[in-house]
C-alpha cells in the first residue's frame, strides 16, 4: 500500500537486557520533530479515524499490543502491532484507525512536525475526493 511500510530495528541484546535505538533519517525515515504515546486505552475504544494532509509517523507499540487499521478510498490493511522492534510507517493521506489495545498496551508515536490540527483530515467525506486526487497523482 503506497505511504504504508513496516520497519524492523535492529535490537541490542544482552544477558542485562534489550535496547532498540532510534534516529531521525537514518532508521526513521524522516526528521522527528515531535513524540507522544497513547496507553491507558479502554480495549472497547477505537481512536484516530482521520488521515493526515502532510504529516509522516511511525507508530511503535512498545509494550502490550493495538490494531491498527489503514485505508484509502480503494484499500485497506490490518496491521498488529506487538513488538518495542518494529514500527508501522504512516505516511500522508492515510485514514487511521487504532484498536483492540491490550490493557498494558503503550503506542509510542513519531512525528514530521510538530502538533498542526490543520493537517488533519477528520471527517471521511471529506477525505475520500482529497484521496482520489492525492492517489491520482502518485
Ligand atoms: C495519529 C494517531 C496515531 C495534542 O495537543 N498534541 C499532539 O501532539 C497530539 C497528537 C494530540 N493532541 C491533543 C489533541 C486532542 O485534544 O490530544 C487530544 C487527542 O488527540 P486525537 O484525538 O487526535 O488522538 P488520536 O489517538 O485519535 O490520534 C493520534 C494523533 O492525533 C494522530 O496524529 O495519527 O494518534
Amino acid at each position: 500500500m503506497i505511504n504504508i511500510g513496516l520497519l524492523e530495528f535492529k535490537h541490542y541484546t544482552d544477558e542485562y537486557g534489550s535496547l532498540v535505538a532510534l534516529e531521525e533519517n537514518n532508521n526513521i525515515p524522516f526528521d522527528i520533530k515531535r513524540v507522544y504515546y497513547i496507553y491507558g486505552v479502554l480495549t472497547n475504544v477505537r481512536r484516530g479515524f482521520h488521515s493526515h494532509k502532510a504529516l509522516d509517523q511511525a507508530l511503535i507499540c512498545v509494550k502490550g499490543s493495538v490494531k491498527i487499521l489503514v485505508k484509502t478510498h480503494t484499500e485497506e490493511e490490518i496491521y498488529t502491532l506487538n513488538s518495542p522492534t518494529e514500527a508501522l510507517y504512516i505516511g500522508p493521506m492515510i485514514w487511521r484507525e487504532m484498536y483492540d489495545f491490550s490493557e498494558d498496551a503503550v503506542l509510542l508515536v513519531l512525528a514530521s512536525e510538530k502538533y498542526d490540527e490543520a493537517d488533519y483530515i477528520r471527517k471521511w467525506e471529506v477525505y475520500y475526493p482529497l484521496a482520489v486526487d492525492y492517489f491520482s497523482k502518485k
